[in-house]
């Protein structure tokens, strides 16, 4: 098949999953051609039967907030014509399913199908806003299939929009050889045996409570040697800074700013902490239980879907760090729990959030859009 594909390129888990499903179906034989304003992260180099097509961005005084829906619409059709595409595959719904609309209407002569996969905030946040909120409903229904990246995302956009529309649940993924593990977490050797990793990744924004995460360290100090590793940056990073300093723990906590490569990263970690307001699925959970790293998260959105409460980490009621604290010290000061999570996160990863299960779901939504 010919597909287009285009997300958001910064960092971000709609990104990071378009891209490498990208990739994964050049793998499998597809012509791929990803459409976006800059070069996808993870597209770091342009394997056999992938390409990719920048969106001119143009300067001129009557256009003060660029129209970039229209931009991306033109692009996605010239791309479509020069490279026969079959079907428009968008990553989050605003803008990109309504530009895929618009490009289907310019070239109705390839008779263009348009995917839409749900990533959450587009639902829950930035679609349902007033502004927005009609055409969301309107791209919902105009597509020609649509995904959501969660049950609880699926059943959101049910309750938000009203819309009718079937809405295939394709779960997020991982490569299970990317974040194979070395040495499992919580035991010797270490370069300080007493002392524990507690990792978070995001992208800082208000919704992933980063000061909760620090908060929730802190607490975790007063029975274990620990430090806290938070990876990424963002409104809230500040906050997260002001926080540490506050609670008298800033010389255990490091900022690292923005850093590629997940799967390494979490090799040094013991526990991940995700205590989001809200989380459609939470790919960074995901990641780090396929990295054998047991997760204390939110008990909230799509995270129950993924993190197995009590078997491949904890889920606690949002806010609730005191909850969050004591599970993190009862995963971490028992290395026999601590590995028991951390084999049963790694399986779960494995048995049902494989790309090699995972991809062949967006193909067959393909397939059925295509008639066949
Ligand atoms: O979490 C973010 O702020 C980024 C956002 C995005 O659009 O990249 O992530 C959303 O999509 C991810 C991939 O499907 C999900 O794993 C995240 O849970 C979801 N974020 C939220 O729902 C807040």
């Amino acid at each position: 098949m010919r597909i287009g594909i285009t997300c958001y390129a910064t960092h971000g888990g709609s990104g990071v999953v378009a891209t490498e499903l990208g990739k994964h179906l050049a793998e499998r034989g597809h012509e791929v051609a990803f459409v976006s304003y800059s070069t996808p992260l993870r597209l770091t180099d342009l394997p056999p039967r992938v390409s990719f097509h920048e969106v001119d961005i143009i300067e001129y005084p009557l256009l003060k907030n660029f129209p970039y829906t229209l931009a991306l619409a033109s692009k996605m059709a010239g791309v479509a014509q020069i490279r026969q595409l079959q079907i428009l595959h968008v990553h989050y719904a605003i803008p990109f399913a309504a530009a895929a609309l618009l490009a289907k209407l310019i070239v109705p002569e390839l008779d263009l199908k348009i995917v839409t996969t749900l990533h959450g905030t587009d639902v829950t946040l930035v679609g349902s806003n007033p502004s927005f909120k009609p055409v969301t409903t309107m791209v919902i229904e105009q597509s020609d299939a649509v995904t959501a990246v969660s049950s609880f995302l699926k059943e959101q956009t049910y309750q938000q929009f009203g819309v009718k529309k079937d809405i295939d649940v394709i779960y997020n993924f991982i490569d299970p050889v990317r974040h194979g593990r070395q040495i499992p977490p919580c035991i010797p050797p270490r370069d300080c045996p007493d002392e524990f990793t507690l990792m978070h990744i995001s992208n800082f924004r208000p919704v992933k409570r980063v000061a909760d995460v620090v908060r929730i360290f802190a607490l975790v100090t007063k029975s274990l040697s620990a430090r806290l590793v938070m990876i990424g940056d963002g409104p809230d990073a500040s906050l997260a800074m002001q926080v540490a300093r506050e609670l008298g723990v800033a010389d255990r906590v490091t900022f690292t700013g923005v850093l590629d490569g997940v799967a390494d990263l979490l090799q040094a970690a013991d526990l991940l902490l995700l205590p989001s307001e809200t989380e459609s699925f939470g790919l960074v959970a995901l990641e780090a239980m396929a990295s054998g790293v047991p997760v204390v998260a939110s008990d909230v959105g799509g995270l129950p879907e993924v993190v197995e409460h009590g078997v491949t980490g904890f889920l606690a009621p949002v806010g609730d760090v005191d909850q969050m604290a004591e599970y993190a010290v009862r995963i971490l000061s028992d290395p026999a729990t601590c590995q028991k999570l951390s084999k049963a996160a790694r399986k779960r990863a494995t048995d049902l959030f494989d790309y090699h299960i995972i991809v062949p779901q967006y193909e067959a939504v393909y397939e059925q859009v295509l008639g066949r």
